[in-house]
């Protein structure tokens, strides 16, 4: 359960970065996926992150404070927008490589896919990180609103056998819809308690 939430910081350089919280949850995936929105949506707060219709609104990393401290959620900028030059590609890069590495506090990481796609290359690219980095990951299926049940869980269950996990580590939500917070709410008890 999230009782509070509240913005603390923004980093553009790990260098930034002075403390290492206890536990950290990032939120990662493709830009547009619809990471801010599920923080908004998990902290029920609508202004908490700021959301865009334009992929590339995140470009920092940006902490926020759960309960008083229980935890604290990290909004990872977005990979894979075709809009930015290759410098600032780099620079995203070795921002969230460079905190996936690095961080003491990060004890699991929520990957957004949208229910209706595959991961793409750059997915898969990140999903090869959390392996080699030894980073629990929980996949959050999200945009659940855009397809009916019955297809959202022959998604799941697709999406489960393509990444090659088990259907228990996907979880589907929407936002928008407000729907699958139990349940995420549970495997963040669990992330907690671990
Ligand atoms: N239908 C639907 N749209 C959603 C949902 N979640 C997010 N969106 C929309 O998807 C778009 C992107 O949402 P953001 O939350 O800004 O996405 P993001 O992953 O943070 O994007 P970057 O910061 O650019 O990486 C916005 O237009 C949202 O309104 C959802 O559950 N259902
Ligand atoms: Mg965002």
């Amino acid at each position: 359960m999230i009782k509070s939430a509240l913005f603390l910081t923004s980093i553009a350089d790990l260098r930034q970065i002075k403390e290492s919280y206890p536990i950290e949850i990032a939120v990662a995936g493709k830009s547009n996926v619809g990471k801010s929105s599920f923080i908004n949506f998990i902290c029920n707060n609508s202004k908490l992150a700021k959301t865009s219709k334009e992929p590339g609104r995140t470009r920092l990393l940006n902490f926020y404070k759960i309960n008083d401290g229980q935890f604290y959620l990290v909004d990872l900028p977005g990979y894979g927008f075709a809009k930015v030059n290759d410098k600032e590609k780099k620079r995203w890069g070795t921002l969230i490589e460079g905190y996936l590495k690095n961080s003491v506090g990060l004890k699991h990481v929520f990957m957004l896919l949208d229910i209706r796609h595959n991961p793409t290359e750059n997915d898969m690219i990140m999903l090869k990180y959390l392996y080699y980095y030894n980073l629990p990951f929980t996949i959050i299926a999200t945009k659940a609103d855009k397809l009916s049940r019955s297809a959202g869980l022959k998604r799941k269950k697709e999406i489960a056998d393509y990444i090659g996990v088990g259907v228990d580590n996907i979880y589907i939500c929407s936002s928008y819809k407000k729907t699958g917070l139990d349940e995420i709410f549970e495997r963040i008890d669990q992330i907690i308690e671990n």
